[in-house]
């Protein structure tokens, strides 16, 4: 959207969720207002046998007082009328983390190398977005591949985040999302 209206951001056609299931290696974020995960983001997407999309997410955090920690956090998708659209009712297996209720929205994926997330928290008067984070996704913790790159810069410019991304790292010590 070259007028960085929310409702003018356009999403991945026809989203199979069937095939976006499985790992996903968060290597670049755009963090929202307020506490988030920083690094070592790694999330599992599975569709149930009733056809609902969740997810599980690991990442580390750092909570009041600079106590840091692994959060383990599970996510249920509600569909909207868009098929790459959906509510994320979010929450942590400990009370302390955090929970929400967030946009969730597949701005372009090939399921198979990289994924682009997007997520509004709130619109501004004008329409564009006033608090928002964004996910690079790729099955490679090492990243994206160079082929998958200017496609993604494309899209960071497309949801008006181009420039406030910074990349996550993934340094190991951690352990998969339960699946
Ligand atoms: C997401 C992938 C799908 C599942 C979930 C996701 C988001 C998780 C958060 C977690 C924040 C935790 C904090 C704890 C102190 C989009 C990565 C649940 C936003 C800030």
């Amino acid at each position: 959207a070259q007028d960085c209206l929310v409702s003018n951001i356009t999403v991945k056609q026809d989203f199979d969720r069937m095939k976006y299931q499985g790992t996903w290696y968060a290597v670049a974020k755009k963090d929202p207002v307020g506490l988030f995960l920083l690094d070592n983001i790694v999330t599992n997407f599975k569709v149930e046998e009733d056809g609902t999309m969740t997810a599980t997410a690991i990442g580390r955090v750092i909570i009041l007082n600079n106590w840091e920690m692994c959060a383990n956090m599970f996510g249920t998708f509600e569909d909207t009328e868009d098929p790459a659209k959906f509510k994320m009712k979010y929450w942590g297996a400990a009370a302390y983390l955090q929970t929400g209720y967030d946009d969730h929205w597949i701005i372009d994926t090939d399921y198979d190398n990289y994924a682009i997330h997007y997520s509004c928290r709130e619109l501004d008067v004008d329409g564009t977005c006033l608090d928002g984070y964004s996910f690079i996704f790729s099955r490679y913790p090492e990243g994206l591949r160079p082929e998958d790159q200017k496609n993604v810069t494309e899209k960071k410019q497309d949801i008006c985040f181009l420039g406030k991304y910074r990349r996550v790292a993934h340094t190991g010590k951690m352990v998969e999302p339960h699946k």
